[in-house]
Formats: C-alpha cells, sequence, structure tokens
C-alpha cells in the first residue's frame, strides 16, 4: 500500500525515528507511514487529505464521533477554571458527582468509583482491591487470581498475568504474578461458527472454575476476571448461560467476580453496561474508554459498597488503600466525562447502539461465503470475521484486508486474523451498511 503521509521523504525516516510506537510493526510502519491529521464525527482525516469512516470507533474508544462539539466545549471550558487538582488529600466536586454518575449509570447507586488513567490500571487496581479486600477481611489466604485464556486485561504486570494473550505475556514470564490460573477460551469453531449474537453452547466450560476451586481450595482465591465480550482478541462472545454460572460458582465460595468492562461498558451492546445486557452483577468492574469519549484519558473501577466498607476500619487518620495515581480524576477528563454521558443521555445514543446492532448483525453475517472469512461473530453494536491465514505467513492476511479497506475509506481494525468492527454510535444505517460493503470489496480484492 502507499504510504498516507506529508512527510517528504528524504527527512521521513528522520522525523519518525523517536517514537517508538504501542503495538506495532514499527519497521514496517515506518516505511510506509499512515498518518492522520485530523477528525470530525465518523471519519479520520488522513495527511493527505482523505477522509476514512472510522469503524473502530478509535481503539473502541469513541462512541460519540470525534470532536463532538458539547465535550470539546466542556474541555475548552474546564481548562479556563481548573486544569489540574490533586486527589491525593483534596478533591474537586464535579469528580465526586462523576463518581455518583457512574454508579448511577451501572444501576448500582450505593456502589463506590476508584479513578484510573487507562484500562491497564483499571484492572491492576481491580486486582489489588480484590487482593486487599480478602485481607482487610482476615482472609489473607485468599491470593489466587483467575484470568482466561485468550483474555486481555491491558498490559500492566497484573493485567498480562490474568490475560491469556501468547504474544503479549511470552517476554514477560519471571515478571508474572505468581499463583495465577486461567479458565479456558470460550470459542469452539465447531460448536458455533457462524452463530448471531450469543451462542447457545458452551455454558459448561464454567464449570472449570468449579474444578480450579477442588484443586486449589477457595480459601486461596480472591478473584475471577474476565471480559464479558471479549474484545481485543476477536469479538468472543459469552455462550449463553457462562457468566451466569461463572457468578454462581463465585457466589458459592466467596470469589470475587470481576467483569473487566474497558470495551463493553458505556453502551458498546446497547446497555450501559454488557452486566445489564447479560443479567449478571460482577462484584467489581473496570471501565476506561468510552466512559469519557476517549477525550482525555480516564478509567476507573466500580467497586461494590461492602467491599469499599470493608476497607474503612482502624484509626479515621490513616489512608486505608494505599493506591492511587497523580492524574486520578484529572479535571479534564472528569469534566470530558461528564459532556460524554449527557451526550450519551440526550442523544439516546445507547438506545441508538441497540437499534444499530441488528442492522450490522443482519448486514456483517451477509459476508459469509465471501473469499477469506472463516467464521464471523457479532454482540452489540460489534463484530469479528476470522480470515484464513496466508500459508506460512499468519496475521499477513488480515493486514492485506485492511490496507485495502483503508485505501478505499474504511479504517477497520485488525488483530491476529481477525477483522474487528465497531462503529460510532451517532453511524447511521446507510454507515453501518457501507462501512460492510467497504470489507467485502477488501476481502475480494486481496488475492487467494
Ligand atoms: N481491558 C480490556 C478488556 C481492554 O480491551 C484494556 C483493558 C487496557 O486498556 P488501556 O486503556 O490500558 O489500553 C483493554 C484495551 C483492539 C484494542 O484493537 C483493544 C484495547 C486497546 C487497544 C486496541 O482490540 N483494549
Amino acid at each position: 500500500m502507499s504510504a498516507v503521509s506529508n512527510l517528504h521523504p528524504d527527512s521521513r525516516e528522520a522525523e519518525l525515528r523517536a517514537w517508538w510506537m504501542p503495538f506495532t510493526h514499527n519497521r514496517m510502519f515506518k516505511a510506509a507511514p499512515r498518518l492522520i491529521a485530523s477528525a470530525k464525527g465518523c471519519y479520520f482525516t488522513l495527511a493527505d487529505g482523505r477522509k476514512v469512516f472510522d469503524c473502530l470507533s478509535g481503539l473502541w474508544c469513541s462512541p460519540c464521533g470525534h470532536s463532538h462539539p458539547r465535550i470539546v466545549e466542556a474541555v475548552k471550558a474546564q481548562l479556563d477554571t481548573l486544569d489540574y487538582a490533586p486527589s491525593f488529600q483534596m478533591g474537586h466536586e464535579p469528580a465526586f458527582r462523576l463518581a455518583t454518575r457512574i454508579a448511577a449509570l451501572a444501576g448500582r447507586p450505593n456502589d463506590r468509583v476508584f479513578f484510573t488513567n487507562s484500562g491497564s490500571e483499571a484492572v491492576d487496581t481491580a486486582l489489588k482491591i480484590a487482593v486487599a479486600y480478602h485481607r482487610v477481611r482476615g482472609e489473607a489466604s485468599r491470593t489466587r487470581l483467575i484470568g482466561r485464556e485468550r483474555g486481555y486485561h491491558g498490559v500492566g504486570m497484573g493485567g498480562i498475568s490474568v490475560g491469556g494473550m501468547v504474544a503479549n505475556r511470552k517476554m514477560f514470564a519471571s515478571m508474572m504474578i505468581p499463583g495465577v490460573d486461567h479458565l479456558p477460551h470460550t470459542y469452539n469453531p465447531a460448536e458455533m461458527r457462524y452463530s448471531r449474537g450469543q451462542p447457545t453452547w458452551g455454558a459448561h466450560l464454567a464449570d472449570e472454575l468449579e474444578r480450579l476451586v477442588q484443586l486449589h481450595d477457595a480459601s486461596t482465591i480472591a478473584a475471577v476476571i474476565v471480559e464479558p465480550m471479549q474484545g481485543s482478541t476477536g469479538v468472543i462472545v459469552p455462550p449463553k448461560g457462562y457468566l451466569d454460572r461463572l457468578r454462581e460458582i463465585c457466589t458459592r465460595h466467596g470469589i470475587l467476580l470481576i467483569f473487566d468492562e474497558v470495551i463493553s461498558g458505556f453502551g458498546r451492546l446497547g446497555t450501559p453496561f454488557a452486566a445489564d445486557f447479560v443479567g449478571v452483577q460482577p462484584d467489581l468492574t473496570t471501565f476506561a474508554k468510552a466512559v469519557n469519549n476517549a477525550t482525555v484519558p480516564l478509567g476507573g473501577v466500580i467497586a461494590r459498597d461492602d467491599i469499599y466498607q470493608a476497607f474503612m476500619t482502624g484509626p479515621a487518620h490513616m489512608i486505608e488503600f494505599a493506591h492511587g495515581y497523580t492524574y486520578s480524576a484529572h479535571p479534564l477528563a472528569v469534566a470530558a466525562a461528564h459532556a460524554t454521558m449527557d451526550v450519551m443521555a440526550d442523544e439516546k445514543l445507547i438506545a441508538r447502539a441497540a437499534e444499530l446492532a441488528p442492522v450490522l448483525e443482519q448486514k456483517v453475517h451477509s459476508l459469509q461465503g465471501e473469499p477469506h472469512v472463516v467464521d464471523i461473530r457479532n454482540l452489540g453494536l460489534a463484530a469479528g470475521i476470522d480470515l484464513a491465514p496466508i500459508a506460512g505467513q499468519p496475521g499477513l492476511r488480515a493486514i492485506k484486508v485492511f490496507e485495502r479497506a483503508l485505501d478505499d475509506g474504511f479504517m477497520v481494525r485488525f488483530s491476529g486474523e481477525t477483522i474487528a468492527l465497531a462503529p460510532p454510535f451517532v453511524s447511521s444505517v446507510a454507515q453501518v451498511e457501507d462501512m460492510v460493503e467497504g470489507v467485502r470489496r477488501a476481502l475480494r480484492a486481496v488475492p487467494a
């Protein structure tokens, strides 16, 4: 693919040299850079002036569309009032109000919210809350954490320990948290290929948790963490009844259940949280991304009130939980979150995601039978399309489809051999349909 760049070829190498880019093939990128110049609504404008449709809402994080005027205005106004406020031993009113709003949106008005700056920090915070919670209650032996194969929980040391993406883990084996187990992932193509929404097969895989309890004893296990819908690994949809069964086993054994809702939180499934979609409440919920349309980094953890209360012992002048970040509840991030929640409420964007979900489902499954396609999955306003690899060159097929689609005006996301789609909630029906047609053209254009 031709580069998308306004840099002069003679100076390009020097200009791109210093930034070691995240989760990017740096050499391939810098040889043919793809630069974004600006964004508005559902479109990015590339450095060469072309507009491309944002098929993944940024990285799952900008459901209201880019530079929404109300969010931009709120952040600008905040800058003129309070650019920064320390959150250790001091506080600012909008942050308290935001915590109240988030707990209310989650349908857990008595619960508590701890702010971080990213999903990775939210995950590590939730794991720390879980382990510390058992300790403050006098069950210090509960330290074991259970994640899931193919899980993505960010890149902190806790997150990669409970995560299940081998490429993110293998270099750091020596640094992993000891005492972590993994549940099997729930993807079984023979049983669920081309399922629409939640597959009916697979609830029994939750019983693997019971097996781990029998192996280690419940008195050693602090928490289980799962993404209700696995996003990064390629939109793996929870089988019907699976999360209910995890909940039941956790409750029976006093194990905390953590839902990592960094992707699914704030409307992606057409409900405020995935917990609402599946009708299963976790004890701790992580969130980030869409909470403030990704305008300023923000994440956090929602904790059951009694988890918070368990920490509130000892002398009142003692810090109950020795944890937090310089930028926890940063005023700009908080202002962006209030504006985002206002926009979502006033424009009924979560309901809009629910309305668009069947449009995406119908359309994306029409790709069955197109070249290279070996499976299609969907839930809410998200879909994953698995491609057959090019022999001996894993991952390259999806890159080729990505490049073709970008040339054609659609910025899709590829991860491994999966194309992921999660358009902004403000997309029109026609835009969702055009996006899938763009993928179809890209699939047909990539040689066998
Ligand atoms: N938990 C989950 C479930 C996530 O999806 C994180 C934690 C980490 O969040 P931060 O803010 O630290 O990146 C994530 C992040 C993709 C993609 O293309 C997904 C993520 C990030 C970047 C790309 O699927 N998820």
